[in-house]
């Protein structure tokens, strides 16, 4: 995925239309569509080769099974129309090496949740990001997913990983702040409920692309 005005927007809408209205009217301002279950089981696969028309997916799936099936499960989502997935980094090393497999096969790329954005994330992940870091980055994953609302946690994930891409989400509604997660260390920020939510979802982009400090060229 190309970095351009480095918003990614998230389009967990159970109606597909207005998802794919939405991302027809800020095409230009962002870089992808980040898609997730409610989207993808209220519409069925077909979502993913009708959204991939106007802008580059990635399918949010947060693959987390054996091997074998996340081989199956990121076949199914390339072949639709993604042109990346995004998978767990707990479930270790084969079952993550599975997805960049079947990503380098078909051309697409892979990013790694290294850590989560909820409360909760707290008494699981984080105990585990460092370790997860480090296997995404042997195995050539493409990034890493890391909180937006947690500063001082993404510094750490941008420290840990030095220079693999960082895609932060929990930016508006969770708490964060695009242009503080840029200064974190954050590469492209990931948007939903503040961008669909707002009465006119285009004007809430422009100013979360502003706070990226993205500059026409
Ligand atoms: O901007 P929001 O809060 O409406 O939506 C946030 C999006 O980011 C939504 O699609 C979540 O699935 C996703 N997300 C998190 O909110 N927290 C995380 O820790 C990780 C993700 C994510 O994108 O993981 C790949």
């Amino acid at each position: 995925m190309q970095k351009n005005t480095g918003l990614i927007f998230a389009a967990d809408l159970e109606n597909g239309r207005r998802a794919i209205n939405i991302t027809n009217e800020i095409s230009d301002l962002i870089d992808a569509v980040k898609v997730n279950y409610p989207i993808i089981l209220s519409n069925g696969l077909q979502i993913v080769e009708e959204l991939s028309r106007t802008k580059t997916v990635i399918a949010d799936l947060k693959i987390a099974d054996v091997p074998h099936i996340n081989r199956k499960i990121c076949r199914n989502v390339f072949e639709a129309g993604a042109s990346a997935v995004i998978c767990h980094g707990f479930t270790g090393k084969n079952s993550i090496e599975a997805c960049i497999e079947t990503a380098n096969q078909m051309y697409g790329d892979v990013y790694v949740v290294a850590e989560m954005s909820h409360p909760d994330a707290e008494r699981f992940i984080h105990h585990a990001s460092k370790e997860i870091i480090n296997i995404a980055s042997q195995l050539g994953a493409d990034g890493l997913i890391a909180p937006a609302n947690d500063p001082k946690r993404l510094q750490k994930v941008r420290k840990q990983s030095k220079n693999m891409r960082i895609l932060s989400p929990g930016v508006g509604v969770q708490g964060g702040g695009a242009k503080t997660a840029i200064q974190a260390g954050a590469d492209q920020i990931i948007v939903g409920r503040s961008i669909y939510d707002h009465r006119e979802p285009r004007q809430a982009a422009e100013k979360i692309v502003q706070d990226i400090g993205y500059t026409n060229p």
